[in-house]
């Protein structure tokens, strides 16, 4: 019997846990040949909507959900585990600021960070989805210091795939048509999707739309659609979020299609002049389980702009929290 892959998910009993956690115990994540164990973490008051969860999870028999562990000790979440998925956070208050967020959210991951730094598994996976998850990453990352710093990355690929989606409504193409979608930057508003390399069953993308369209209404479409959600339906993106974590896993663990990638924020190395170890996204290409940042693309003035501006907010994030750094 294949020993399962153990996963830890903070957050667990909120509305993205709600649909992820049934995707990845079902498959979606590893495959339909991989057992997962679920480590699952809360603060103790939201234990009780936590232990509904699993009862749920039991009582959909899935073949591969080896072991359910429901817990308000993070140091038993990330014991043993390959895969940790920080989907907890503090939502914004009314009345509170951006500012206030990053602090109070990065007291959660300087904390987290120590526990995973003090017991996990130097190699393991993580992905940081709550918000404001680039800085989030950042912090647990600068407090996780035996981690492999490359493995702690953050979720812009449920950006990457509203970009996909509004290109491809644009151009009357299918989903599957579309290839080489970037998203760079950060998870907020300054973020940059870009079409410049995008081909729709193999012809440039960027010969089908008109510029004026990329600029001003793909760009804002795809960077406030978040925004347009929780408009919509009065709260903020849940199972396009969760469906977004099961495919960023499942793409750094299986690898990118030949002729494609995807959108991660991963720590910079520097390249397209970002600042070495802020979180920024950028094209990855995954093979073997790891990643590599796609090089060599030519960025025209307007986009390179954009880096910049989206760059200077993470500097400014990773300011706001630099004692926790
Ligand atoms: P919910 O408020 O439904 O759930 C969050 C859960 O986290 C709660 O159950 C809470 O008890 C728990 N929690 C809080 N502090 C914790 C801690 N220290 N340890 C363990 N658990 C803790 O939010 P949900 O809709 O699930 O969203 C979760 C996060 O994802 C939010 O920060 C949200 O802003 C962020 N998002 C990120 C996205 C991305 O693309 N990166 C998109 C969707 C979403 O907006």
């Amino acid at each position: 019997m294949t020993a399962p892959v153990r996963i830890a998910v903070t957050g667990a009993a909120g509305q993205i846990c709600y649909s992820m956690l049934f995707r990845i115990a079902a498959g979606g994540m590893f495959g339909p040949n991989q057992p997962v164990a679920l480590q699952l973490l809360e603060i103790t008051p939201a234990m009780g909507v936590l232990n509904a969860v699993k009862m749920e999870l039991d009582d959909c028999a899935f073949p591969l959900l080896a072991e359910t562990i429901c817990t308000d000790d993070p140091k038993t979440a990330f014991s043993n585990i390959d895969v940790a998925l920080f989907v907890g956070a503090k939502p914004r208050g009314p009345g509170m600021e951006r500012s206030d967020l990053l602090v109070d959210n990065g007291k959660i991951f300087s904390s987290l960070g120590k526990v995973m730094n003090e017991v996990a598994n130097p190699d393991v996976k993580v992905c940081v989805v709550g918000n404001p998850a680039n800085t989030n990453a950042y912090i647990l990352k600068a407090n996780a210091p035996n981690l492999n710093p490359r493995n702690i990355t953050a979720l812009t690929r449920l950006d990457h795939n509203r970009a996909i989606s509004q290109l491809a409504e644009k151009v009357g193409a299918g989903v599957p048509d579309i290839q080489k979608m970037v998203i760079w930057g950060n998870h907020s508003t300054t973020q940059v999707p870009d079409i410049t390399h995008c081909n729709v069953g193999g012809k440039s993308a960027a010969g089908m739309v008109d510029q004026a369209w990329a600029r001003d209404e793909f760009i804002p479409t795809v960077a406030k659609r978040g925004a347009a959600v929780i408009d919509a339906r009065g709260s903020s993106s849940a199972a396009s979020a969760g469906n977004a974590v099961v495919d960023h896993m499942a793409s750094w663990i299986n690898g990118t299609p030949e002729g494609d990638w995807v959108s991660m924020s991963v720590p910079s190395d520097g390249s397209y002049g970002i600042q070495e170890g802020l979180i920024y996204s950028y094209p990855v290409v995954c093979k073997n389980g790891d990643y590599e940042i796609v090089q060599g693309l030519a960025v025209d003035d307007f986009i390179a702009g954009k880096m910049k501006e989206s760059e200077a907010e993470l500097r400014e994030e990773a300011d706001a929290v630099a004692a926790m750094t």
